[in-house]
């Protein structure tokens, strides 16, 4: 091999989406093709006294940032995920789907796709799109662009459509709901005003921690599987620094995390989402036994009489006692107190990813609004007693919002097509809500953007779909085709996009997966190795640096970057040189670069030459005061974004504008049940559907993405292998419960309740706690009935479709009512022979050729 077919390329390999790569890698291309993912070294261009490593001492442990990236597994198999047999291989068309005559929507998720060349594609494309705005008028394609992704910039996944889509007039934005923090984004951020990733004030926490805190709450919190995803090894090196330095760790959890198996030092396995009442327990004791901060109380906070009088059950309501609370979260009252002394003695901090289905299920204010109140109860803000978000260090940022000690700057590269958090069209529909829009023929109504980061005020406001001089949809353009493995009501969903008032249907995705077999016409676009970009790390929480992604091979099959795409169709509308605004990917590239931050450090020049900038921790960043300690200190001179400055237990405006809300009041209270759901053991629903599903963002997976990766999927806790050779979803069951319905490891089994059933393979373990079922989320589509069955273990399918609450348009996919059976596999192949029938790739499950006329060749 000669020596110049070999090359190495720094990439971004991350699936967090909008520029931000989770860890910077090394790929080495050799011969054209991705033969090897490695940890970047960051010292090769700049010495670790130009990069001015950060470092905590305590005693004589030391913690300090490594001189290479912290890439996690999902990173270093990504050429798995590029060369895939799931790659779709070219331009298709739904077979049974003809503009000119009939459009069988009906048919969608079940009939085949054809190959169509690029031209025709996009001919049809432009077509669609001409007719659906000359018949309906402007806004009325619905523009699926938000989500997760590659970490790509110029050619970023996710949004590419949207400008084109307002060149041509308009479109209906699915605006994303604050999903990944909805508790905190509706409850929380009313007590202490601010968003976006709710936990708020996080400066010097690694420092605060480590010097001051005694205890760590990891709750809901699996520090060795969901930074994975984002933020890479950093948090597993951090949670093994607590332990070396004597830190007690704390996992309350319903399963025993990956963290938790490797960490705790108790684990207090709670029911799903019912840490509500074990909050309410704990201000029980302290409120009884005097054991929490008055003068805090006095000096920070309003409203603080109301949530003590619900506490106590002076308000007419029962006394929130331990023993009340065992009953309802399944935790012995013995240890709640145990738990609230030792939370009232030692400074403790609390540590979330983002919550888990701790704040994403029904009511998930209450818990996170209340965590807030805990918290302030023992002087949020004083050294080691602050919350502490353990995964994207620096995703929005601030210096405020960063645990790691502070660079000196934070690059940002903002793409010019996306950047979904940012964009807003006048015509908009909560992502939760499209399914229900969708279906039914009256106009609806809800509060608020619903989209992280926007101010708590608009959470007040009511808008429409349509808009006035706006009208319903009729087409959609995604290019996040994954509504059925995560979001909520998949089945309802497909049902929606089944709906004949929805006429056509495009797609564009590198993998023929999920809601793609639900198109009418698909386009390959390709992965971050197959173009040049630009890119930054601003999530190890080791240093920030921005770098040139060279292209490393060309583009596989008939791919194209999703901005190559979408400039393709702009092409056949006439509209390319606005839709680009005549600028180059190199020209974009250039761009990105020019508003990083990095323009003022290097030229554009040499940053090619050396392919990346290593930001230098900042001189000082030892003296930034911790998490809300400023708050702490002087409530006056740093006050929070409420009305009133401090933490509001009493929400005025929750008050004044939702007067008869009864399942959002102005202070936190106790509820498991109301007129939004029913999903809890103490709702006589409970009786059909006995357990309460924990659907976890997966742990060797990233939502939608890698779960056609073989080197994973081997992994006994990645896939179940099926009696049939299937590799079917791991569906853990405690051995009580399982017992109960004669289920053993290994066992296919059948989750169900009143919106259909998906199967999984049982694992019968202790590591999940009686009367909750353990199955994560993400798991590809493989419709047994598309729309009612599922043998991938899409759970999404199955989640209800109501939104947090009355008020609040948000997310629910966890902690609701499921029940479980042994499934007769034999029976099932003979009801559904041809689902059974289709030919499986054995080490990847994908099954291209089922879905394509005359298989994938
Ligand atoms: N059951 C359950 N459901 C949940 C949650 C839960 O806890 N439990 N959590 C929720 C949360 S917090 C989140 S953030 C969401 C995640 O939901 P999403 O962000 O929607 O999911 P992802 O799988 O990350 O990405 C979306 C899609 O983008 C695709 N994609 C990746 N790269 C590219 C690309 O370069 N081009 C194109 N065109 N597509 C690309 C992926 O294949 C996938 O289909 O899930 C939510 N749903
Ligand atoms: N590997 C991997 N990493 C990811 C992602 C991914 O899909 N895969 N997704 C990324 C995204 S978009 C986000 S938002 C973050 C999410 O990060 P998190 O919100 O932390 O993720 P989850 O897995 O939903 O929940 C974390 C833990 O909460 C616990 N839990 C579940 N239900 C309950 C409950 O009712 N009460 C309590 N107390 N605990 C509960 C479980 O132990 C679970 O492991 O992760 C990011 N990182
Ligand atoms: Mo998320």
């Amino acid at each position: 091999m000669s020596k110049k077919d070999k090359k190495t390329c720094i990439k971004g390999i991350g699936l967090c989406g909008f520029g931000s790569g989770s860890n910077s890698a090394a790929v080495d291309v050799q011969d054209g093709k991705v033969v090897r993912i490695r940890n970047f070294r960051y010292d090769k261009e700049y010495t670790p006294e130009e990069m001015k490593p950060w470092r905590l001492q305590v005693n004589d442990k030391i913690f300090e940032p490594t001189m290479k990236s912290l890439l996690p597994p999902y990173s270093m198999i990504y050429k798995k995920r590029t060369y895939s047999k799931n790659r779709i291989p070219y331009p298709m068309k739904r077979v049974d789907w003809d503009p000119e005559g009939e459009r069988n929507p009906q048919n969608r998720g079940i009939s085949k796709f054809v190959r169509i060349s690029w031209d025709e594609a996009t001919d049809l494309i432009a077509k669609e799109l001409k007719r659906v705005y000359k018949e309906y008028g402007p806004y009325t394609v619905l523009a699926q662009g938000d989500g997760h992704g590659e970490t790509k910039t110029v050619h970023a996944a996710h949004g590419c459509q949207m400008k084109l889509l307002d060149l041509l007039g308009g479109y209906t934005l699915q605006a994303r709901n604050a999903d990944s923090w909805e508790g905190w984004y509706w409850g929380a951020k009313h007590v202490w005003g601010q968003d976006p990733v709710g936990q708020g004030k996080q400066t010097n926490l690694f420092k605060d921690i480590s010097e001051n805190s005694k205890m760590v709450l990891f709750w809901g919190c699996d520090p060795e599987t969901t930074p994975w995803g984002w933020g890479g090894q950093q948090a597993s090196r951090l949670s093994y620094w607590f332990t070396d330095i004597g830190i007690k760790s704390v996992y309350i959890c319903p399963d025993l995390n990956y963290g938790a198996a490797v960490h705790a030092d108790k684990w207090i396995p709670v029911l799903p989402n019912t840490d509500l009442a074990m909050q309410f327990a704990i201000a029980y004791i302290w409120l009884t036994e005097d054991s929490y901060d008055k003068d805090y109380i006095e000096t920070h906070t309003i409203g603080f009489d109301y949530l003590q009088r619900h506490a106590l059950g002076e308000d007419g309501t029962e006394p929130k006692t331990p023993e009340w609370a065992e009953k309802i979260c399944g935790v012995p009252a013995r240890t709640i107190k145990a738990l609230a002394r030792k939370w009232a003695k030692e400074a403790t901090t609390i540590a979330h990813s983002n919550g888990g289905s701790y704040i994403r299920s029904c009511y998930s204010h209450e818990p996170a609004r209340m965590e807030v109140c805990l918290l302030a109860m023992q002087g949020l803000g004083k050294p080691g007693r602050n919350q502490f978000k353990f995964i994207e260090w620096q995703l929005f940022g601030s210096n405020e919002q960063m645990p790691a000690p502070r660079s000196e700057f934070i690059p940002t590269v903002k793409s010019a097509y996306t950047g979904w958090r940012y964009t807003m069209s006048p015509q908009f529909l909560p992502k939760t809500l499209i399914p229900k829009a969708i279906q039914s023929d009256e106009p609806l109504t809800w509060y608020g953007q619903t989209m992280a980061g926007y101010p708590r005020e608009d959470q007040f406001i009511e808008y429409q779909y349509p808009i006035e001089g706006g009208a319903p949809i009729h087409m959609i353009w995604t290019d996040t085709p994954c509504w059925t493995t995560c979001w909520t009501g998949g089945n309802e969903m497909i049902e929606a996009l089944r709906n004949s008032k929805i006429e056509c249907i495009v797609a564009q995705h590198p993998w023929l997966e999920n809601d793609c077999l639900f198109a009418d016409i698909i386009l390959p676009t390709s992965t971050k190795m197959e173009s040049r970009d630009i890119s930054v790390d601003t999530l190890s929480g080791n240093f920030n640096h921005l770098f040139y992604e060279e292209q490393c091979i060309e583009p596989v099959g008939e791919a194209k970057s999703d901005w190559e795409a979408v400039c393709e169709v702009a092409q056949k509308l006439g509209l390319l040189e606005q839709y680009t605004d005549g600028m180059s990917e190199m020209d974009l590239i250039e761009k990105g670069f020019m508003e990083s931050g990095v323009q003022t450090k290097i030229s554009f020049e040499e940053f090619l030459a050396k392919g990346y900038y290593m930001i230098p921790t900042a001189d000082g960043w030892e003296d930034d005061i911790p998490g809300f300690g400023k708050f702490y200190q002087d409530p006056k001179q740093y006050p929070l974004e409420t009305p009133s400055g401090l933490l509001e237990i009493f929400s005025q405006d929750l008050a004044d504008v939702f007067p008869d809300d009864q399942e959002r009041k102005p202070y936190p209270q106790w509820i498991a049940f109301g007129e939004s759901h029913s999903e809890s053991l103490l709702h006589p629903k409970s009786e059909k559907y006995p357990y309460l599903i924990v659907s976890n963002h997966p742990r060797w997976r990233v939502h939608a993405n890698l779960d056609d990766i073989s080197w994973l999927r081997e992994i006994p806790t990645c896939k179940v292998a099926g009696p049939d050779g299937y590799l079917y979803e791991p569906v853990w069951i405690n051995p009580v419960d399982a017992e109960k319905h004669g289920i053993q490891s290994g066992d296919i089994v059948k989750l169900f309740n009143d919106n259909g059933w998906v199967l999984g393979g049982a694992y019968v373990t202790e590591r999940i706690r009686p009367g909750a079922i353990y199955q994560d989320h993400g798991a590809r589509l493989d419709p047994i009935k598309a729309g009612e069955g599922d043998r991938g273990g899409a759970n999404n399918l199955i989640c209800v479709s109501n939104t947090v609450s009355k008020n609040c348009a948000g997310e629910v996919t966890s902690g609701f009512l499921i029940n479980i059976e042994k499934c007769d596999l034999d029976a099932l192949k003979a009801e559904y022979p041809e689902a059974f029938n289709r030919e499986y790739d054995p080490g990847t499950g994908v099954c291209l050729s089922s879905w394509i006329v005359g298989g994938a060749e």
